[in-house]
Formats: C-alpha cells, structure tokens, sequence
C-alpha cells in the first residue's frame, strides 16, 4: 500500500474484497453526471466503434462497426474503446474516489486495460451467463487474500437495477478464490445456488477481481440496464483494447496518460516490465 493522501479501503472493505472478491461503492457518480454519461452512451450507438459480429467473429471479439446492430436506446449494446468518445469517458480512468481504491488493491504498478459500454436490453431470449475475466489463461490464475490482483474492473450503473433478473451483475462470493469449472456442463449460471444477484442504483460502482465467477443476470424488467465497465491490470499484463498505447494521449492528463501506456520514452526491451522512476509520483498524482 502507497503511504499518501489517496483514500484507502476501509478495514471493512479491506476483508470483503479479500474474502469475498468484490466491493460495492455507492453513489460515486452523482445524478446529473449519470443522466450526461447515459445520454452519452445513446449518443455513441450511432457512431462507429467496436462492437460484437456474431456469425463473423468468435464470441468476445469486436469488430469495427458504423454502430451498434440496434438503434433502439433500450436495444443491446457492447462498445469497446470508449475513450474516443471524449473526455468524460477519459476522465473515468483515474476518478480520484473510485481510482484511489484500486491503486491501494492494485498497488501503483497498474495500466487501465480496457473501456466497455453494456447495455443489456429487457428480453425472453437471454438467460445470462457467469465467466471470470482475462480468457483462457486468466481463469486459471488465482490470488490469495494476501495477494494483489492481476487485473480488476470497475462496473459503473447508469440505471437502477432494482430487482431479480433485471440484468444484475451477478457474483459468487469468493469464488476468486475456487478453481475454474472446465466441464461445461458444470458451468456456474446466474440461477446456480451461491450466485448473488446484486442490485443498485444508477451511480453506484462495483469493484471485482478478474478471478471472480460474474457476469449478467437475465433482463425481464421491463427496461435496459446500462452499464459502464473499466479494467485495469498490472503493468507487465498490458492493454488489450488497443495495439498501441491508446490514440487519445493527447487529451490526457500525466496520470491518463501513463495508465493508458504512455512512459515517457519510445517502447524499449524493458518497458513495462520495470516501471518508470517518476510512476509512484504520477500515480499519485489527482491533479496536473
Ligand atoms: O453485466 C454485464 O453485462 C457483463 C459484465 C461482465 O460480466 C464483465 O464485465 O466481465
């Protein structure tokens, strides 16, 4: 843990995440910023991104798209690479009251890996699913209680998700913790006994490790369920939204663009690998 002036989890908070793998923050983003981030989100369905092509690409790859397959607000949407969207999306990266935490869970060796928009329309025809993140290779990695993470998420609501099935991102407590089940046919659901169906209010935040079982509930509520996702892992793991560090340097704070690969120097042998002497002092920093 970095001695400073960022928050740091409470005691409680800090033997929740270790036994239970995850934390909900409550209300970090306040009404009328969610009101502006979800309009935002309607706003880039209709631009081109990255997005799902089921039929043409293996199933959590993205294709470039003009935008998402439906244009209806309420419709399904998974965008990748939000921060090209503008700056209210980059300034997600490092919230001081959000981001301030996963560096006292990360440590300060920590790269943001990737943005991600879900919305998860009402329907009959989904019935959910629960994963741990990081593909093949990730799943079988797990950590301790005492261990840092190799990677997290950050999960931002931007509606209310009140009830059952409405789209909850649904967690097995402390399953971070539990091998990977390989027989699919023992796959963990979102209805499986153990799973926990959270719900919330549009601006509150969960925080999760990669090697936790979650993933969505089925939606039968009656309305989306909008969400923003950002993922950061240890510095030697890298991005994978982008090859390169991200186009968007540019209209980023020092603190920005370090978390999105920039190190101040052209890629040598070595980068990544031992971080810059100034990181503690960049990762550190709220303001510039
Ligand atoms: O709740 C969702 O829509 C998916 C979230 C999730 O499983 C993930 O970010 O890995």
């Amino acid at each position: 843990m970095i001695s400073n002036s960022m928050l740091t989890l409470t005691d409680e908070q800090r033997v929740k995440w270790a036994t239970d793998g995850y934390l909900v923050l409550d209300q970090v983003i306040p009404p009328e910023e969610v009101e502006f981030l979800s309009a935002e989100v309607d706003r880039i369905r209709s631009v081109p991104g990255y997005e799902p092509a089921p039929g043409e690409l293996p199933r959590g790859h993205y294709k470039w798209l003009p935008g998402a397959i439906d244009q209806d607000p309420q419709g399904f949407m998974d965008r990748r690479d939000l921060l090209i969207y503008g700056k209210a999306f980059i300034d997600l990266v490092d919230r001081p009251d959000v981001f301030d935490l996963i560096v006292d869970i990360m440590g300060p060796y920590v790269l943001h890996s990737m943005s991600q928009s879900i919305v998860r329309a009402s329907t009959q025809s989904f019935p959910g699913y629960t994963h741990t993140d990081g593909g093949e290779a990730l799943r079988r990695i797990r950590v301790t209680e005492t261990s840092r993470p190799l990677a997290m998420k950050a999960m931002y609501l931007l509606s209310d998700v009140e009830a059952p099935d409405s789209g909850n991102f649904t967690v097995f407590p402390g399953s971070h913790m539990r091998p990977f089940p390989e027989n699919a046919e023992s796959f963990l659901n979102p209805h499986t006994p153990g799973a926990v169906q959270l719900r919330g209010k549009a601006g509150d935040c969960y925080l999760f490790s990669h090697a936790l079982w979650h993933g969505p509930a089925p939606n039968h509520s009656g309305k989306a369920r909008k969400t923003l996702l950002y993922n950061y892992c240890q510095m030697f793991v890298r991005w994978y939204d982008h090859e390169t560090p991200s186009q968007v340097l540019a209209q980023c704070t020092p603190r920005q663009r370090r978390l999105l690969g920039d190190l101040g120097y052209d890629f040598r042998p070595g980068s990544y690998f031992y971080a810059p002497e100034d990181q503690i002092e960049v990762i550190k920093a709220v303001t510039v």
